[in-house]
């Protein structure tokens, strides 16, 4: 399953496919802030689900490095988040997406998605992040806000096998 997710990352990434008119059934996306935090301490996964009609657990499906925008440095990160929404008509929920490099720099991105599905996957790319050595941490942490409230929050570790300079870190979600 994350073979496939990658895969179609990468043909989305590659022009491959459309993913603007396919996605745009199913999600609206938007990234409203983007701020780099020093170091914060990262909290527990938690999950809460007030009502098992309004499903929401975010899963970070996968996360790997690649060079996602052919400048042929290998500095990009892609994150693979999994949405569980259950069976409400629409979803609207925030979520921040934090990527901390091996010497503690965080970027962090605040996004914000409207979701007419049960089940979405939302591909997040860091360009021109992966700079250093070791290892990678991504931490999320979402908030729905309608039809209820509910978090929760998922942690992974990946080690690319090295660092590339790269230009000024961007982010975008697909
Ligand atoms: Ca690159």
């Amino acid at each position: 399953m994350q073979l496939g997710v990658i895969d179609m990352a990468l043909k989305l990434l590659q022009g491959k496919t459309r993913p603007t008119r396919f996605l745009s059934r199913v999600v609206l996306v938007s990234v409203l802030l983007t701020i780099v935090i020093p170091l914060i301490n990262l909290p527990t996964v938690s999950a809460n689900t007030p009502n098992d009609d309004y499903l929401f657990n975010v899963t970070i499906a996968d996360a790997c490095y690649l060079d996602a925008d052919y400048d042929y440095y290998t500095d990009d990160v892609l994150v693979v988040l999994k949405f569980d929404l259950g069976y409400a008509l629409i979803y609207d929920f925030y979520y921040l997406i934090t990527l901390t490099l091996p010497s503690g720099l965080e970027y962090s991105y605040l996004v914000h998605v409207l979701a007419w599905a049960d089940t979405i996957y939302l591909y997040n790319v860091f360009y021109d992040h992966a700079t250093e050595s070791g290892n990678y941490t991504v931490y999320v942490s979402a908030l729905m806000v309608s039809p209820t409230t509910a978090t929760d929050s998922g942690i992974y570790v990946f080690d690319p096998p090295g660092g590339s300079p790269g230009g000024r870190p961007t982010f975008d979600v697909f």
